[in-house]
This record gives structure tokens, C-alpha cells and sequence, in this order.
């Protein structure tokens, strides 16, 4: 069950150690993907279907499932489900498209103007996770704002399943998509394949998508080794619950496990102004766990989890700042008052009736959210990931008269006199 650390007993080596998480002393982790890496670079597609074979447990005969394919497999869902993708569908392309905006000019001195224009991002790599809970709400969180971008290739992987196909909920989001192939390559294997390219996977710019500690550790690598970036360093998902007296322990409960049956390596933080409220809700875990057919992954990830009793919402404020959460419940009725006081989050639920489930599927907001501490620095999936912001300028004969002297002068100054040149030539004109 949860361990529970009052604050007033933390010291701030204590509060770093609680904080901390994946960390993976050893390198582990780091060489099994080193070698993954490495043999997909050498032997392109070969090397996926070897690791298909090995991995996901399965003989391909091919490495993708085309239009065709892909819509008979989505035809197997229910009219409830697929009104349902449509919703979340709706919503999140409602959501996300308000984010394109653009930009005015701006006159930074008479004749003088400057300002940025969107331009897709053209291959993206989006990697959808498929190990223990196939996620087919990912695959809308990353391909909608792709598509509102505009970019022009859209490469997706997916791992497969042993039946040799991919699950009809993700067969049916490709077809809202509007996407021509799924690619059958899970964890480390398909980052590296998306990076180097293969012969039938094309390499891209970007890679988006979260997964396991294996494809986490896959996309650091390579956007430190190869001209691909990644979107951002998202690891195992996390929680992190305010609650004071007026939170219901039942919902409290209900939301930590939600994130704990993600995979036995989330974590699921309880921060609490009331001791009563910690029993009352470890009480309901009891309760509620046993219930779950994940149990046993939801078991372990609150096992290395934890409780923290605060002595104020400021106080529980200042410990999730600290922890910097990729997702932030404040399940209280004050939400109003401390809202403001969140600096590091990745998406934040405000009141007692907003679960973190209603965002990992359907109000709108992404789901592809920093972890690990990254939300100090990182911003959840937009459509600004998947758009370059171009600055232009442009200088009439009243903007060089006003701009020129002063660029000459800053060149005198660094010793860069054909930078001045290239000012005073057009100033003699
Ligand atoms: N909580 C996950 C997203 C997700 N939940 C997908 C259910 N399906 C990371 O934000
Ligand atoms: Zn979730």
C-alpha cells in the first residue's frame, strides 16, 4: 500500500530522493537499446521482423497494413465505439486547432518589420504504444495535430499483435486519419527504424509518442546522435492528487489507480492537508484495486508509490512544484485560489468532478505530457510540435536610413567590418 512521509520530517535531500524517478543507474537500459539501435540501422527491415519475431511474438510476412486492410479491420467495431473515437475525435480537433494562430507584423522601427510564419514540420514519425494496453487515444492525441499542421508525411508505427495485425480501434483512428499504412515496429526498434529510415520505413525529422522505459531511452539517443528530434522525453505516466477535507476519497482513490494501471513503473502521488483524508483514501484503494483486471500492474505501481500529508494546499503546492507532475489533480473546492501558484505541471485537472480520464481521452487537451521531472522545462504535444516558426524581416529605404547606423556602429564594435559593409553600401545607394 502507499507509504505515507509527513513533509515537516522531509529534509531537502529526502524531498530530492522522493522526487526522483527512473533513473537508471547502471546504463542498463541504455546498452540493450544501444544494440537495438545499432542493428536496425544495419539491417533495416530484416532486423524489425527479427525483433517482431522475438518481441511481440509474432512471424510477419509483412511490415505494414495498407488503406484496405486497415479499413476491413476497423469495421469491426460497434456503432457506440466508433461514435465514440468520432467525439474524441471532435473535441480534440476542436481543441487543437485553436492553436494555430498567426502572428502579426510587427514595425520594430519605421520601415523596419519582422515577424514568423508557421510551416509544417514535413515527415513525422508518430509511435504508437501497443505492449500491455493499446492505445488507440494516443494515436489521436499525435495524428490530429499533425494533420492541422499540415505535414506532409506521416509515418506511424505500431507494434503488432500476435495476431499479425494491429487492434481495429487504432485500424479505425487511422482511418479518420486518413492514414495510408501502419507500420509493425514496437519499442526501441521502431525510434531507431523512424531515425535511420529502412528500406520500406522512410526516415523522418521528428519522432513523437510516448512508451516504455526501452523507447524513451530510444529517443534520447537519438536525437543526440542523428538529425531526427523527438518531441519530448515522456517515460513512465505519473500523478500527482492535491486533496484537502473537501476532496471525495472514493474519486481520490479511483484516479490514482487509473494512473497506476498504466504499467507497474507510474507512479501515483497523493499530496494531503488531512491525515484523515490519507486513511480514507487507502482505504478505498484497498477497496478498489482488488477489483481491477489490471490488479496486479495497478498493485505494484502503488506499491512505488506514496502519500505526502502537507500542513496547507501552499504547502502541497510547493511539493508538487517540486515533483512537477505530468499530470496535477486538484481535488479540492479551492481550486480557484492556487491554480496561480502552479509553475511545473504537464496538464492540470481543476475540482473534484474533473478525473485525469476525461483528458487522456476526450475533453480536448493532449495527452502526450511530459514525465519524469521534464515538466520543469517541457510542454505537452500541440500543434506548435509539429510546426517550425520561421522569423522574416524585411527593410525598405526608410528602414535601412533608420536601422543602418546603429548595425554599424555594433560591427565596429565585434571587429566584423564586412557585416558594417554590407549596411554601408546599401546606406550609400
Ligand atoms: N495517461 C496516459 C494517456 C492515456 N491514458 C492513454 C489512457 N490511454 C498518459 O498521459
Ligand atoms: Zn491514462
Amino acid at each position: 500500500m502507499l507509504r505515507i512521509y509527513n513533509y515537516q520530517d522531509l529534509n531537502t535531500d529526502d524531498l530530492q530522493q522522493l522526487v526522483q524517478r527512473n533513473v537508471d543507474p547502471a546504463n542498463e537500459i541504455r546498452s540493450i537499446v544501444e544494440t537495438i539501435i545499432d542493428t536496425v540501422r544495419e539491417h533495416g527491415d530484416n532486423a524489425l521482423l527479427d525483433y517482431a519475431h522475438k518481441f511481440d511474438k509474432v512471424k510477419l510476412d509483412k511490415l505494414y497494413l495498407d488503406k484496405a486492410e486497415l479499413s476491413e479491420l476497423a469495421n469491426a467495431l460497434q456503432p457506440e465505439q466508433k461514435e465514440a473515437l468520432k467525439t474524441a475525435y471532435n473535441n480534440i480537433y476542436k481543441f487543437h486547432k485553436a492553436q494555430l494562430v498567426k502572428e502579426d507584423k510587427i514595425e520594430t522601427m519605421p520601415g523596419v518589420t519582422c515577424w514568423r510564419e508557421l510551416r509544417p514540420i514535413e515527415k513525422v514519425g508518430l509511435y504508437i504504444p501497443g505492449g500491455s494496453a493499446v492505445l488507440p487515444s494516443t494515436f489521436l492525441m499525435l495524428g490530429i495535430p499533425a494533420r492541422i499542421a499540415g505535414c506532409k508525411e506521416i509515418v506511424v508505427c505500431s507494434p503488432p499483435q500476435k495476431s499479425g495485425k494491429v487492434n481495429a480501434f487504432i485500424a479505425y483512428v487511422a482511418e479518420l486519419l486518413d492514414i495510408d499504412r501502419i507500420y509493425f515496429a514496437g519499442g526501441a526498434q521502431a525510434i531507431a527504424a523512424m531515425a535511420y529510415g529502412t528500406e520500406s520505413i522512410a526516415k523522418v525529422d521528428k519522432i513523437f509518442g510516448p512508451g516504455n522505459q526501452f523507447v524513451t531511452k530510444a529517443k534520447t539517443i537519438i536525437q543526440s546522435t542523428t538529425t531526427t528530434a523527438i518531441d519530448m522525453p515522456a517515460g513512465p505516466s505519473e500523478v500527482l492528487v492535491i486533496a484537502d477535507e473537501t476532496a471525495n476519497p472514493i474519486f481520490v482513490a479511483a484516479d490514482l489507480l487509473a494512473q497506476a494501471e498504466h504499467g507497474s513503473d507510474s507512479q501515483a502521488v497523493l499530496v494531503t492537508t488531512s491525515e484523515q483524508m490519507a486513511e480514507a483514501v487507502i482505504a478505498e484503494l484497498a477497496k478498489q484495486l482488488p477489483t481491477l483486471p489490471r490488479a496486479e500492474i495497478a498493485g505494484q505501481a502503488i506499491a512505488n508509490s506514496y502519500a505526502v500529508i502537507v500542513n496547507s494546499l501552499n504547502q502541497a503546492m510547493q511539493f508538487s512544484n517540486l515533483y512537477a507532475p505530468e499530470h496535477l489533480i486538484l481535488a479540492t473546492e479551492s481550486w480557484e485560489q492556487i491554480t496561480g501558484d502552479i509553475i511545473n505541471a504537464g496538464s492540470v485537472f481543476l475540482g473534484n468532478l474533473t478525473p485525469e480520464s476525461v483528458g487522456d481521452y476526450a475533453s480536448g487537451t493532449n495527452h502526450t505530457l511530459p514525465t519524469s521531472t521534464y515538466a520543469r522545462a517541457y510542454s505537452g504535444v500541440s500543434v506548435d510540435s509539429f510546426v517550425k516558426k520561421i522569423t522574416f524581416q524585411h527593410i525598405s529605404p526608410q528602414g535601412i536610413n533608420n536601422i543602418g547606423p546603429t548595425v554599424e556602429i555594433l560591427a565596429e564594435l565585434e571587429g566584423l567590418h564586412a557585416h558594417k559593409n554590407a549596411v554601408t553600401v546599401r546606406l550609400q545607394k
